[in-house]
């Protein structure tokens, strides 16, 4: 039990921001990655193992929903499944994220039916994935909107593969690079909402903390899944079932 007095909601807010040294745009995975020094299956394996978290978001993102009192929070909340999920089947609807995901599979020449199966997902992504969406159905809204604020860094890394790639990769099709140009308006806009509801919701220090650790516990999530597949793509250790 803390005595100290609460942040103010800016220094609170600095606080969640100096996260930044965690993110997983400093794993040595996407520093390589961004400097044009993997190998072609890398990146195969990046993008059909963070299909498995992209397929994963929507359904993180309607855990919160059903744990969510609040309409007024719904209402953005239920932006983001329809951002990946797509709606196709409305006027003017897209096919939305994970389809944008699709065709940056076949863009590093993998196949849609691959890339569902799953079949290339490392045990250590699966977990951290799975890890992620529970965490979203226990904790309370609040807590797992909190969580989703690693985005508060994810436009720069959206923005340096469509700088980098095209000149490191050029065996990439260019419509692979259409699921980051879509998340760097959507990010930005997502964190809007997610840092005013912590904000607004973790209002004594001890609470304050506990949000650090929260987005501490979602920022290692990234980053474990990046060490295994350093270990499967980089070190060319992955499982044996997984050649
Ligand atoms: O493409 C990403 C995405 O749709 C999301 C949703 C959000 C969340 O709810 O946790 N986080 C996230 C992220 C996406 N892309 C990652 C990347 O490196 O491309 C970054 C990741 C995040 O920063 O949490």
């Amino acid at each position: 039990m803390t005595s100290q007095k609460p942040w103010s909601r800016e220094e609170f807010e600095l606080k969640l921001r100096e996260k930044e040294k965690f993110y997983h745009i400093h794993h040595e995975f996407h520093v390589r990655m961004n400097s044009g020094k993997l190998e072609k299956p890398a990146i195969q394996g990046w993008v059909a193992n963070r299909f498995y978290y992209q397929t994963a978001i929507p359904i993180k993102d309607a855990a919160i929903i059903s744990n969510c009192t609040d309409r007024e929070v719904r209402r953005h909340w239920v932006q983001r499944i329809i951002d990946h999920d797509g709606q196709p089947h409305l006027p003017g609807g897209n096919e939305g994220g994970i389809d944008a995901w699709l065709q940056l599979g076949e863009a590093v020449g993998l196949t849609r039916e691959e890339l569902w199966s799953h079949q290339h997902v490392l045990p250590g992504v699966r977990f951290a994935v799975d890890a992620y969406v529970n965490f979203a159905r226990r904790a309370s809204w609040q807590e797992a909107a909190c969580s989703s604020l690693t985005e508060l860094f994810a436009p720069t890394i959206h923005q340096k593969r469509l700088e980098n790639w095209p000149e490191f990769y050029p065996w990439i099709k260019p419509e692979g690079y259409h699921y980051f140009r879509r998340r760097l308006t959507e990010a930005r806009r997502d964190v809007v909402n997610g840092l005013q509801v912590t904000l607004d919701h973790f209002k004594t220090r001890e609470q304050q903390e506990k949000a650090l650790e929260i987005l501490q516990f979602k920022l290692n999530i990234l980053w474990s899944m990046l060490d295994s597949m350093w270990a499967a793509y980089v070190e060319q250790k992955p499982p044996f079932w997984n050649t």
